[in-house]
Order: structure tokens, then C-alpha cells, then sequence
């Protein structure tokens, strides 16, 4: 066997013995899918998005294609190339190119800045960063400049659409070459994780576990070649591209279709014309598609499912799914880490309204403990910790973190708060990482509060969640001035120019005199979101 990518922790060799054996890895990889599918689909359409219509075949050639290009501007297996582009058939056309190839993408979505691009160039020592020219009306390229001034490693921008000072995507001259291509052992790409601690951690998945999960997510959601997917998330999140989204709809040979926003002018015609079948969304798109008078205006009758995840789903709208857009709903609860946990198309609807699921493998291995790693009492509320054939064993060099985020033998702690039903279902009940989640996008209190910390007045900080009807939580930053307190706007002008993503502004910022401690004297921030949700439900 070659050795594995430095950095990237594996399965021990027993359990990746067991999986072969047991037919969950194939010894598959995505550039070979694809061109399985091309012979076997050749002329069915693959993806479809802005002008464009590819049918496999043509999804293949323009892969190796763009895989030459890539080749012929040096970039070899195992490079990194952090990918940055929005919901395009081209995200594809580049992500295959670099799987074929064994380079290995870094998703960050369309709304990261400099601060994480940043982050990800140099900690990932990336050779290339893809893209777009401009989208939602910020110009990349400008932040591209940023990033390869900051970046020594980086010698490549490559942009879709006006390059610029950039070289323009699929615009280098090549000749078809052969390439070795990875092993399926081998990872293929990195993730990233919702995180808890100061920096994204990057999730590597390898082409053996992340096709199984493929695998297993088309099984359940019972996906064949006349799917048709609605991508409106942001592609590059795993939960479009894998529960089973775009990737496991070319799993089977379906027909993937990409929505540049998930808004209801934009999918509802989409859903329309091209008789879109499912689609996946978190829980605030789903109410506002559910309260979107546009409804009645489109022919949604194509859509037989609607598949919700990423944040806890209120049981009073999982009752409105079916009555309202005339579809079934699809709990999903999953992570880039790994474990994904569906309901069953055909399960009582009491269940698919008020449960996330059961994990999607036989394979799947879960523990609900307490504080002390012991199992709760069936039917507790506990830790949920959770190992597998999908679910990796550690992130990208970290190795400090992997030691708090796995248990010795081999579990991740998920840091979600579960209970099991009766049924073996999943009832997510809350969280004990560090993380705020509004409405599905994922924001690390704690990378919040570092850039918090490097303003002058601030003296200490902390970023807890607030409740909101509509996102599920909101952030709020919670300050100790130094000196006079500074105006909330000046402070979140500060992050902006910082560069950080715009959905980990604070949406409010309060100021203290002191935090609340725990016992051992840290910040009890338990007791600062219970002060702040009196303080803020209370009218002054
Ligand atoms: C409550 N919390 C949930 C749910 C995720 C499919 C679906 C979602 C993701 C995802 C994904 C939840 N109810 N239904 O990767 O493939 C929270 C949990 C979890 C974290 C993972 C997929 N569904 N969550 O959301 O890596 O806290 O993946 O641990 O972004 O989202 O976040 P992420």
C-alpha cells in the first residue's frame, strides 16, 4: 500500500480489512465513476446549469479536458487547489478534473473572505484557488490578489469568467495526457468542518468512503437515473453534495440541476421546467419556501421530496411540508465528518415530523454518553458519538484536536446532544461543542471571538447563541470593553475589514462588566445565553 497523505489520519488496517470485506469499499474512485457512468449513461443529461446541458459523455470529456489544462499548468496528485465557486455545472467540470488527477480540492463556499481563504491557502500549502469572476456582487478576483500576495506556495488563480490580472479557467492550451490517477484509499478531497475552535478544521475524505456513502444515501433515498436534483444549497457543502445530492445523483446516472440561489423566483421555475424530482434545503429556505406565495404560481408537481437538514427542523414545520408543496419530507441529519442519519421515505409520518433520522449504514456505530463517556439510559439525553465506514478518524493535521474530538478508540464526538426513540431515531436536542448554528451555516464561537480580541477596545468577549424564530439561533458577542464601550457597528466594520465571512458577524453585540464562571472559574457561557435570552425577552 502507498503511504497516505502526511497529515491525514487513517482507519486502523483491521477496520479497513473489515470494510473491504463487508463490500463498503470497492476499491472505487470518482474519476472512474465518472467514466462508468459516461459509458453507461453516455447520452443522458448529467448536469444542467446557467446555458448549459452536458449529457455524460460530454461531462467526461470536458473533465479530461480540464484535467490537461491543470496538468499543463503543473499541477500534480496530491496538490492542493482550494475551489471557491458557486452553484455552476463548471464547480464539477473542476472538482472531477482534480479527482481524475489525484489533486485534491479544499471547499470553501462563496461566502468565505480573506480571512479563511487565507487561512486555507497557507495551511494547506495550496498550489491553485479557483474562482468565479464576481458573485453576488463581490468581485473575487480582488481577494484572489489579496490571498497570492499573502501566499508563497500559491501559483495559480484560475477564474471563471473575465480573468484579469488571473489566467482564465479551462483557457491553457494542452494535450491530452495519460495520468496515473489515485487510489481509492487515498483521500480525494477536504471538507470542512462546521467547527469549534479557533481556525476551520479541514475533514479529508477518501474516495473508498465518501463513494460508499454515495452508496448508501441513494439506497435510502431510493435515488435511479430519472432522479432529478435541485442543487440550491451551496454546492460545495456536503449535505448537497453527498446526502445524496449532485455526487450521489451521478451515482446512479441521474440528472443534477444547479440553481444558482435557493430563493423561489430562482428554484421554483427551475423545478418547473425541468421536472425536478428533489431537492435539499436547510430549515429557514423551507420556510420560506413553504410561506412563498410563488408556490401556487409554479408547477411543483414533479417534487416528490423535500429533504431538510444541517439545523433542527420545528416539528410544527415538518407538519406543514406535505400540506403545502404537496411533497414528502426527508429529515437528514448529517456532518461532513462522516455519519448521516435519514428517515425512511415510507416511515410513519410522526416520525419523518419529529425525528432527524437513523444513521444510513448497518455500519454505523453509535454511542449516546454523558459527560464521562458512559452510556446513558435508553431514551436519555446524551453525547452523541458515533464511528464507521464513512466517518473519519481525525482532521487535517491537528493532531492536539483529534485527541479531544476522537475517543481512543476511534468514536468522533459529534458534540450534538441526542436521544434515542424507541424506533432506534434520533431526536437532536442540542449541542455541547462551541458553535452557533444560524439556520445551518455553522459559526465557531471561538474563531469569532480571536478577531473580537484583536480590536483595542475590546478586553474580553464571548460569542454565545441567541434564540430566533426564523434562523433557529443567531450569534451575539458579548463584551468587556476596555475603557468606553465602542459602537457595535464600528466593531463588526472590524471583522468585515478582517476579512471574515459575513455570516459569522455578530448579529448582536452586547457589552458586560463581567462574564458569569463556572465553578472552576471559566466563562459559564450556559449562564450568559440563559441571562441574555431573560434580558432580551424582557421588554425595557
Ligand atoms: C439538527 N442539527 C443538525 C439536523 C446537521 C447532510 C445534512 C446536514 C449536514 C451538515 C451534512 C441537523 N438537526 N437535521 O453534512 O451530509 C448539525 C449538527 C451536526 C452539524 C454538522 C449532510 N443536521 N445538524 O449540516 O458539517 O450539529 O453538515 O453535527 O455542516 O450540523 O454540520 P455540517
Amino acid at each position: 500500500a502507498r503511504e497516505h497523505l502526511p497529515g491525514c489520519p487513517t482507519w486502523p488496517e483491521d477496520f479497513a480489512q473489515r470494510y473491504r470485506e463487508a463490500g463498503y469499499w470497492r476499491g472505487e474512485t470518482f474519476g472512474q465513476l465518472l467514466r462508468d457512468r459516461a459509458r453507461d449513461f453516455g447520452s443522458r443529461v448529467a448536469l444542467v446549469g446557467g446555458t448549459h446541458r452536458w449529457t455524460y459523455a460530454e461531462l467526461d470529456g470536458r473533465v479530461d479536458r480540464m484535467a490537461s489544462g491543470f496538468h499543463a499548468l503543473g499541477i500534480r496528485a496530491r496538490d492542493r487547489v482550494v475551489v471557491q465557486l458557486p452553484n455552476v455545472p463548471e464547480f464539477y467540470e473542476v472538482i472531477f478534473a482534480l479527482f481524475r488527477m489525484g489533486a485534491l480540492p479544499v471547499f470553501a463556499l462563496p461566502a468565505h473572505r480573506a480571512s479563511e481563504i487565507g487561512y486555507f491557502c497557507a495551511f494547506t500549502e495550496a498550489v491553485a484557488y479557483v474562482i468565479p469572476e464576481r458573485f453576488g456582487g463581490f468581485d473575487y478576483r480582488g481577494l484572489a490578489e489579496q490571498v497570492k500576495a499573502a501566499t508563497p506556495t500559491l501559483k495559480h488563480v484560475l477564474v471563471l469568467g473575465d480573468a484579469g490580472a488571473h489566467t482564465a479557467l479551462g483557457s491553457v492550451p494542452s494535450e491530452p495526457v495519460t495520468m496515473e490517477g489515485p487510489s481509492p484509499s487515498d483521500v480525494a478531497f477536504f471538507q470542512l468542518s462546521g467547527g469549534s475552535t479557533g481556525v476551520p478544521k479541514l475533514i479529508p475524505r477518501t474516495h473508498d468512503d465518501y463513494i460508499y456513502s454515495l452508496r448508501a444515501s441513494v439506497d435510502v433515498c431510493q435515488f435511479t437515473s430519472e432522479t432529478v436534483y435541485l442543487c440550491a444549497l451551496p454546492a460545495a457543502h456536503n449535505f448537497p453534495m453527498s446526502s445524496p445530492g449532485v455526487l450521489g445523483t451521478f451515482q446512479v446516472g441521474g440528472t443534477a440541476v444547479m440553481a444558482l440561489n435557493p430563493s423561489p423566483d430562482v428554484a421554483f421555475p427551475l423545478i418547473e421546467r425541468e421536472r425536478v424530482t428533489v431537492t435539499a434545503l436547510v430549515p429557514p429556505l423551507t420556510m420560506v419556501w413553504l410561506d412563498s406565495t410563488l408556490a401556487k404560481k409554479h408547477d411543483l408537481s414533479s417534487l416528490k421530496v423535500l429533504q431538510v437538514g444541517g439545523a433542527r427542523l420545528s416539528d410544527e414545520a415538518a407538519a406543514r411540508v406535505r400540506p403545502t408543496l404537496g411533497c414528502g419530507l426527508q429529515q437528514v441529519f448529517g456532518m461532513a465528518e462522516g455519519l448521516v442519519n435519514y428517515t425512511r421515505l415510507d416511515d410513519p409520518e410522526t416520525l419523518i415530523v419529529t425525528t432527524q433520522g437513523r444513521p444510513m449504514s448497518e455500519a454505523d456505530e453509535l454511542r449516546v454518553v454523558d459527560d464521562d463517556d458512559v452510556p446513558v439510559a435508553p431514551g436519555e439525553t446524551g453525547h452523541l458519538l458515533t464511528r464507521g465506514p464513512y466517518t473519519i478518524r481525525g482532521y487535517y493535521k491537528a493532531e492536539a484536536h483529534n485527541t479531544k474530538a476522537f475517543t481512543t478508540d476511534g468514536f468522533y464526538r459529534t458534540g450534538d446532544l441526542v436521544r434515542l426513540t424507541p424506533e432506534g431515531y434520533l431526536v437532536v436536542e442540542g449541542r455541547a461543542k462551541d458553535q452557533i448554528n444560524r439556520g445551518g451555516d455553522k459559526v465557531a464561537a471561538e474563531e469569532v471571538e480571536n478577531h473580537l480580541l484583536a480590536h483595542p477596545s475590546v478586553s474580553d468577549v464571548a460569542v454565545v447563541a441567541i434564540p430566533d424564530k426564523f434562523l433557529g439561533e443567531r450569534t451575539c458577542a458579548v463584551v468587556i470593553p476596555r475603557g468606553e464601550a465602542p459602537a457595535p457597528s464600528a466593531l463588526n466594520a472590524f471583522l468585515r475589514q478582517r476579512g471574515l465571512a459575513s455570516f459569522k458577524i455578530p448579529d448582536r453585540i452586547e457589552f458586560v462588566a463581567a462574564f458569569p464562571q463556572t465553578g472552576v472559574g471559566k466563562v459559564s457561557k450556559k449562564a450568559l445565553r440563559d441571562s441574555l435570552r431573560q434580558s432580551l425577552s424582557t421588554p425595557s
